[in-house]
């Protein structure tokens, strides 16, 4: 299949997980064409690969230069030229919009594509539902050819917040275990933890949601009992807040701020527990990917994170805000030896449960309905 990829090309979940189907995709003999305003920072070169730039021209008049009406026009422009049999969206602001655009221009042209739309998070959790967008959300999201959401929960919330009339199919994230395993990385562990501390990790794109200020809080606690160190993993709005708090509790000579890292399975090779204490998050990526390279997962309960954390075996889950009791919960799983490696034995063996290979499939299976579908409606027009 020729299959127009659209996302975020930064750091954030959706682009991760959007590149890594992509790319799987690709391995898979599909011939994939990203359509973003960056290279998404995880792709990497292969023959099946298409990168298509969108820029949008600045111009005295806009003082917000209109990026949807350029990602349309790029879209039909490569659906055109690419011949593409469809297009997947990921993130459903502006993509879904754009992408609707798109088709509506198309038709004028006598082409008709299936848009299939992935919703991640915030853009049903937060951002969506304010009314600033909902309306052109709820639209666009009706109008996609397939809907398909990343966990149990984000399926319910987006009926619930939204009136969406169509069957949301969901489809979890995803992890590629060859690149996210453990791998020994003593000789940089020694680096950073030299009396053998445990090592704690938070990766992120420190925004409010993600309640930086609890894992610091949690980490304080910690180190209380426990010789340890902090790493965080990521930049965002919310990075300075957390350096600041981290000086003022003391704390700040365990813990390294390491910003924007590629290759985080090397720091999760070296990490004894993450921590995820998000406000909401409707699968945590992060922490997937975390358990991948062995390492149990403290988190909050909202959202999706029930789904992938095991409470109580690849870690734990508390309720928004409760530092104390993720901090007793840390300490609990980094207590001892042998708790701390049964808790690491499970999230790995969890993390199996959402291998690339498995979950890639199930993307494949819904582009043939789509298009089957596509198939018998243009057949019953004739
Ligand atoms: O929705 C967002 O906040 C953006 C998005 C991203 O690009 O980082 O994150 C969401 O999508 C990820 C991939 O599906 C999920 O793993 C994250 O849980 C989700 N973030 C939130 O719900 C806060």
């Amino acid at each position: 299949m020729k299959i127009g990829i659209v996302c975020y090309p930064t750091f954030g979940g959706s682009g991760v997980l959007a590149t890594e189907l992509g790319m799987g995709l690709s391995e898979k003999g599909h011939e994939i064409h990203f359509i973003t305003y960056q290279q998404p920072v995880r792709l990497n070169f292969h023959p099946n690969i298409y990168y298509h730039e969108v820029s949008v021209p600045t111009y005295p008049l806009f003082d917000f230069p209109p990026y949807e009406t350029a990602l349309a026009s790029m879209m039909v422009n490569v659906i055109i030229n690419k011949q593409l049999d469809l297009l997947h969206v990921h993130y459903a602001i502006p993509h879904a919009s754009a992408a609707y655009f798109a088709k509506q221009i198309l038709r004028k042209e006598g082409l008709d594509i299936p848009v299939i739309t992935t919703l991640h998070g915030t853009d049903i959790t937060l951002v969506g539902r304010d009314q600033t967008y909902a309306p052109v959300v709820t639209f666009s999201i009706n109008e996609s050819d397939a809907i398909t959401a990343v966990s149990q929960s984000l399926k319910e919330e987006t009926y619930k917040y939204f009136k969406i009339e169509k069957d949301i199919h969901v489809i979890p994230n995803f992890v590629d275990i060859q690149r996210f395993q453990y791998t020994n990385k003593e000789h940089f562990k020694k680096m950073l933890a030299p009396s053998g501390e445990r090592i704690l990790a938070h990766v992120s794109n420190f925004r409010k949601v993600k309640r930086v200020e609890d894992v610091v809080r949690i980490f304080a606690k910690v180190k209380d009992t426990i010789p340890s160190k902090l790493l965080m993993i990521g930049d965002g709005p919310e990075r300075q807040h957390a350096e600041d708090l981290c000086r003022a509790l003391h704390i700040d000579h365990d813990t390294r701020f390491l910003g924007k890292q590629e290759n985080i399975d090397e720091i999760l090779s070296i990490t004894d527990l993450f921590l995820l204490p998000s406000e909401t998050e409707s699968f945590g990526l992060s922490a997937l990917e975390a358990m991948a390279c062995g390492v149990p997962v403290v988190s909050t309960n909202s959202g999706g994170l029930p789904e992938i954390n095991v409470n109580g075996k690849t870690g734990y889950l508390s309720n928004v805000g409760d530092v104390q009791d993720m901090a007793k919960h840390a300490l609990h799983i980094l207590g001892d030896n042998d708790t701390l490696q049964q808790f690491k034995k499970a999230a790995l063996e969890q993390a199996h449960k959402f291998e690339k290979k498995d979950i890639i499939p199930m993307y494949e299976q819904l582009y043939v309905e789509v298009l089957d579908a596509y198939t018998e409606k243009k057949n019953q027009e004739v």
